[in-house]
């Protein structure tokens, strides 16, 4: 090793996997090199193509690095000292409310948040100062059909069940291609080498997906099926359950009748009209799921950015119910994670507020991303005049993405906390970057409540701050900020420990332990916090057991805690104490689908799809990661290719926009279908490799008015479009 480099352990901050990684670090504190932690216990030095490229990432030299003002009338950015910065914001982020104050402020939260400290403790803050009914997120583009029907099921939108992967003989996956994404809601580090392990071990491996992916190569068996219609499907699974008498259900639940009724319509001849699954693998499929000493369905992105997306969710764990193996080992079991678990008191609802343009229901404090434009665009008391973004592209994720890059220009003021100038960040007046993932501290507050085993790791900072403040001081001065208080006397750091002395005197007197604020350890009041929480938790050393923040701090590899334990009935929180298996609006929704039964199939539609060396919109400006298979092209099976007359181009469209984009014929889709991947449509970037790499925005052609009604979630596949020559 070179002179003044060292090896150091973190997390991968970079999808849902949490793999351990070594990076070294050169004298400057650069990242020369970046290997898999073959101690981490949970990841055992697993490493994908992206986190070899944390280094690349780390040190790209198109992030912002001191943060940005934008000129209004040449839309050119400048670097602003950071009290600049946040005077501005002083300012200027009241001002524009008007005399709505508060209601017309909205804040966008992205993806990353979910990987970051900062997100996981200091929003809420920031969500509090700004005080607005508008707060939007990834989520309602993403997995909140599975939190609802968590919520409605289990009562409590956290709890939601993941597939017991090491150890079940049967693993049916809908719409998930974890070989190319590494599983999400499903923390699974070596995602591919778990699946090779359950075959190695005689499992079976079934995958319903409309384009044969490489989870679906790796599976027994691969089934297509026609987009958006995998609850017909599972409707049809439970109908042969019932109708075979295959019904085993181990937990206590109320319900039971009420699913049997719902299904009692969806034969497998219905599903398979609908599907294009025929009948008897219909009942195969039940039959092999009930017959499997053990077995989990699991299902994902496909079929939650759906318009029957919390529907199919809810059904997935009434066929692990109904086939015994909900939260039993090898079944679809629960985590126990060592920090961050939300102690509910009342059972979830959603619809406790609703959007002021469309009426649509508020889901866990959120209103659906799918509204942000109307909310931007449409005038009246309680428009939003005034964003703040923090770590998000909508403009690439949102439905109906080009709309919404204009509603941003039209707004008053905007803030992004952002690494990048992206195609969303470029509306913004300030831009205030993050610093480098290795100056901040990291541990999974959201992403191990979904892992297949218990595990906990936490890495401190590894490189000091400098004169950069950390992000979870952004997040604070800004919250500050936002309510016109001057950053001038509120050093940064005091600031954090104000808001970190509040929580964790409220949380200790709670607790019942106020005497004990001195036995918190850390470096600062952040890993205090992390310490409380983990002395807390369910393996803490305040409830019984043995950890806390220093015992973390002795495993830098991270800890194992064991296999999924069940977890019934302690974790539910729903008013009858037990799993509700036919919530009211769920079966009211069965017949939103029966009444779609008879509408006729679109001749062609479009779905989604993720690459390997992609990650949302976020990591096209790396050289290594773009080009190759990592192209932004339309799928097309070779038939419709040739009956279309399709050349190298297309011109697709929806209902929402038009878009050319080239063509690549493959036999690896479903006829009637196209995909695209979203994340692309850098045409204008400031990134000069993703300039270079541009593609098209998919999200032109999703409609933003277009919703699964339960949870408000984005429809991002099974979109109605045609297809011609360009
Ligand atoms: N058509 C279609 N659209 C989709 C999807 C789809 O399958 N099809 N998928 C949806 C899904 S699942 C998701 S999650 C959303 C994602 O939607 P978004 O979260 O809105 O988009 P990302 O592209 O993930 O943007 C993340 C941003 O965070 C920034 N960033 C990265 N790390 C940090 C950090 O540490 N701090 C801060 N402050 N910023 C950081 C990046 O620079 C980037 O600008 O897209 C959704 N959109
Ligand atoms: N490499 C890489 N990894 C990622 C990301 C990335 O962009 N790149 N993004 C991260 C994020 S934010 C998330 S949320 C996760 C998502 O993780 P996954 O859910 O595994 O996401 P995808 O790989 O998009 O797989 C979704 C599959 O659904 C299929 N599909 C589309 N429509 C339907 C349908 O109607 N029914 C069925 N049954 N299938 C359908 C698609 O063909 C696709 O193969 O991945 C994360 N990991
Ligand atoms: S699978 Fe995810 S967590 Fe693991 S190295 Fe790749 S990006 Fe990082
Ligand atoms: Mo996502």
């Amino acid at each position: 090793m070179a002179v003044g480099s060292r090896n150091l352990l973190r997390t991968c901050p970079l999808c849902e996997a949490v793999c351990g990684l070594t990076l070294t670090l050169d004298a400057d504190d650069q990242v020369v090199s970046v290997r898999g932690d073959r101690d981490d216990p949970f990841s055992r030095g697993f490493l994908c193509p992206k986190g070899a490229s944390f280094g690349k990432l780390d040190g790209d030299p198109d992030l912002v690095r001191p943060p940005l003002v934008r000129d209004r009338a040449t839309g050119e950015f400048s670097p602003v000292s950071w009290d600049d910065a946040f005077d501005l914001i002083a300012e200027r982020f009241p001002a524009a409310l008007g005399a709505d104050g508060n209601r017309a402020a909205g804040l966008y939260l992205g993806n990353p948040n979910a990987h970051t400290v900062a997100g996981a403790l200091y929003l809420p803050a920031l969500i509090r100062a700004v005080g607005t009914r508008h707060i939007y997120s990834a989520s309602t583009a993403d997995q909140m059909p599975k939190q609802v029907a968590a919520g409605l099921m289990f009562g409590d939108p956290l709890f939601v069940p993941v597939p017991d992967l090491d150890r079940t003989d049967h693993l049916l996956i809908l719409g998930a291609n974890p070989l190319e994404s590494n599983g999400s809601l499903c923390t699974a580090p070596d995602f591919p080498g778990r699946l090779k392990a359950l075959k190695a071990r005689g499992g079976r491996l079934v995958v319903v997906d409309p384009r044969r992916t490489r989870t679906a190569e790796l599976a027994d068996e691969h089934l297509f099926i026609r987009p958006g219609t995998d609850p017909a499907l599972l409707l049809g699974i439970a109908h042969t359950l019932f109708a075979e008498d295959l019904v085993s259900v181990t937990v206590d639940v109320t319900g039971l009748e009420e699913v049997r009724a719902a299904a009692a319509d969806f034969t497998p001849e219905v599903a398979a009209e609908r599907t294009g699954i025929d009948a008897d693998t219909v009942r195969r499929l039940a039959r092999e799921l009930a017959a499997a000493p053990t077995a989990a369905v699991y299902a994902r992105i496909g079929t939650c950015t759906a318009e029957f997306g919390t529907l199919t969710q809810w059904l997935v764990d009434v066929l692990n119910t109904l086939t015994g193996n909900l939260d039993s080992p090898g079944g679809a079991m629960f985590a126990q994670a060592a920090a961050g678990g939300v102690a509910r008191s009342k059972p979830f609802r959603t619809g406790r507020w609703r959007s002021r343009v469309r009426d649509l229901p508020e889901a866990m404090g959120e209103l659906p991303v799918a509204t942000l434009a109307d909310e931007i665009e449409t005038p009246g008391e309680g428009q939003i005049r005034a964003l703040i973004t923090v770590a998000g592209n909508p403009v690439l994720s949102a439905p109906s993405g080009d709309r919404l890059d204009t509603a941003l220009a039209g707004l008053e003021f905007m803030v992004s906390v952002d690494r990048y100038v992206n195609e969303t960040t470029r509306h913004a007046d300030v831009i205030l970057p993050p610093p480098r993932s290795v100056q901040s501290p990291h541990y999974d507050f959201a992403l191990l409540q979904f892992a297949v085993r218990n595990y906990a790791r936490y890495s401190p900072p590894l490189v000091p701050l400098g004169d950069r403040p950390s992000e979870s001081a952004v997040l604070v001065r800004l919250a500050a900020a936002v309510t016109g208080q001057p950053h001038a006397g509120t050093g940064a750091q005091s600031a954090i420990a104000q808001v970190d002395e509040f929580v964790i005197a409220t949380t200790l007197a709670k607790a019942g332990r106020a005497e004990s604020r001195g036995e918190l350890t850390g470096a600062d009041s952040t890993e205090q916090r992390i310490d409380l929480m983990l002395r807390l938790g369910p393996y803490g050393e305040w409830n019984g057991g043995k950890l806390n923040l220093s015992v973390l701090l002795d495993n830098p590899h991270g800890l194992d805690l064991g296999a999924l334990r069940p977890r019934l009935p302690d974790g539910l929180r729903t008013a009858s104490g037990r799993v509700e298996l036919a919530p009211p609006q769920l079966i009211a929704d069965v017949a939103r689908l029966r009444a779609r039964l008879t509408e006729p199939v679109p001749a062609m539609t479009l779905i989604g799809r993720r690459q390997l060396r992609s990650n949302n919109s976020w990591m096209h400006n790396i050289a290594g990661l773009v080009g190759g298979s990592n192209r932004c092209t339309l799928h097309v099976h070779p038939d419709d290719a040739a009956r279309l007359g399709l050349g190298e181009a297309a011109t697709v469209r929806s209902a929402a926009g038009a878009l050319r984009v080239p063509v690549e014929t493959t036999a690896a889709i479903m006829p009637g279908v196209v995909s695209l991947p979203h994340g692309w449509g850098h045409g204008g970037s400031a990134q000069s490799v993703a300039r270079a790499n541009a593609g098209v925005n998919a999200n032109a052609l999703t409609d933003d008015s277009v919703i699964d009604p339960v949870s408000g979630n984005a429809v991002f596949n099974g979109v109605p479009v045609t297809v011609e020559p360009a």
